[in-house]
């Protein structure tokens, strides 16, 4: 048995964003227009006119401030409320791809590795562009890497689930370099015309490299432990999938992108990925005071400020369970990759950090993981 590590990371961030004031005058503007070409029908009582959005709103419930999109032209564009990302064919790179060899490249110069060392992809992500071939034997073959590629799917929680696939294999020597890459296109999946979720998501790609601990050409977090849980819910949903025509059904239905029951999830997924954590810690014998930092998913504020209080048995203090969402969004699997990318350089030798991720399914998992 091998120690796997975590050597590289990286993120890749679309040049476009949007602020939650051009959102909401974006949606307004929907609502406006659907209103007007619904008149008679609101004023006979048939239909309820659409209600308007807002900032604030959005600010408080959620503590996002803005997103990142691949396109922000199509999603501002009110007879439109979708992003315009034009098919490309065959024999271009799909849009995924693209972003992982971005993310990837930064993960492997911090790990100092040629791509042609790597012999695992794993794709992790909340959907994919196509059915097959896989993405992530798209980004093998972009990227010059060896060995194999697969895709997978576990929404929200694909990460630390590729992770926990990704370190168990180079924990038994099948593989000796690994990367899991998460492009996500939120965008592309978030019905921007529903009030009550236009604001969730934003898109982005991350990318971590796994290798024997003794491979590390630098710094390095030694992933200790990891565990993964799931339990059926239909709370957060989309229907989606290969067999809409065969339910003689292609109309743009609204349970064909994401659909979510926010507070029951918000109820119900609370204490699963505390009692989570915490048992997953208790396990590995370490205490709350052992935690340098959290770095959760990122789909709500006041989730996470619940989550880390759980966990530490206090109110975390600055710094130690930072959050990203304010700037990016809910980005699915890639949020709590995108925290520690960002706030965990600062860490030194035996300090000891927990990356856990949750969502749709519902799934949660977590990653023990110390700084070596
Ligand atoms: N502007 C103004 N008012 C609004 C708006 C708006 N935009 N939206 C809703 N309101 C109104 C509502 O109509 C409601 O009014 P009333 O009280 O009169 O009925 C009031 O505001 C309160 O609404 P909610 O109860 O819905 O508001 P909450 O305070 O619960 O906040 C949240 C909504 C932010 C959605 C919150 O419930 C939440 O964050 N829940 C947890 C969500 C979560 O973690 N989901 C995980 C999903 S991510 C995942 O698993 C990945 C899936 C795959 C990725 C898909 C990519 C697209």
């Amino acid at each position: 048995m091998y120690q796997p590590a975590i050597t590289g990371h990286g993120v890749f961030t679309p040049t476009q964003s949007i602020t939650n004031d051009e959102l909401v005058v974006a949606f307004n503007a929907y609502a406006d227009l659907w209103n007007a070409e619904h008149a008679e029908a609101i004023a006979a009582g048939e239909v309820e006119a659409k209600p308007q959005s807002s900032s604030d709103f959005i600010f408080n419930a959620s503590g996002i401030e803005q997103r990142y999109v691949l396109d922000k032209a199509g999603v501002l564009d009110p007879t439109r409320m979708f992003p315009a990302l034009p098919a490309r064919d065959d024999e271009q790179p799909s849009y995924m791809a693209e972003m992982a060899v971005d993310a990837c490249g930064k993960a492997l110069k911090m790990a100092g590795i040629d791509a042609g060392e790597i012999d695992l992809v794993i794709c992790a992500a909340s959907n994919h562009e196509r059915a097959y071939p896989a993405i992530a034997i798209e980004i093998q073959q972009l990227l010059g890497c060896a060995g194999f590629g697969f895709d997978m799917n576990v929404a929200c929680s694909s990460a630390t689930f590729g992770i926990q696939a990704a370190a168990d294999m180079v924990r038994a020597g099948s593989v000796r370099r690994a990367l899991v890459v998460c492009p996500e296109i939120c965008s592309g999946h978030l019905e921007w015309r529903d009030r009550d979720c236009h604001f969730i998501f934003g898109d982005v790609c991350t990318a971590v490299v796994l290798e024997r601990s003794e491979d590390a050409k630098g710094a390095r977090f030694d992933v200790i432990s990891t565990r993964c849980a799931t339990q059926f819910s239909n709370n957060i949903r989309n229907n989606n999938g290969f067999l809409r025509r065969t339910h003689d059904q292609m109309d743009d239905r609204r349970e064909m992108q994401f659909m979510q029951n926010g507070r029951k999830v918000f109820k119900e997924v609370l204490p699963m990925v505390s009692t989570h954590i915490a048992e997953h810690m208790d396990d590995a014998g370490w205490a709350a005071g052992d935690l340098k930092r959290l770095w959760l998913h990122q789909a709500n504020k006041t989730m996470n400020d619940f989550i880390g209080k759980k966990v530490l048995g206090r109110v975390p203090e600055e710094g130690e369970q930072p959050n990203i969402l304010q700037d990016y969004a809910n980005t699915s699997s890639a949020g709590s990759i995108i925290a520690f990318s960002k706030h965990s350089d600062d860490l030194t030798p035996g300090d000891k950090g927990v990356i856990c991720s949750f969502g749709a399914g519902y799934s949660v998992g977590s990653v023990l993981i110390e700084r070596a």
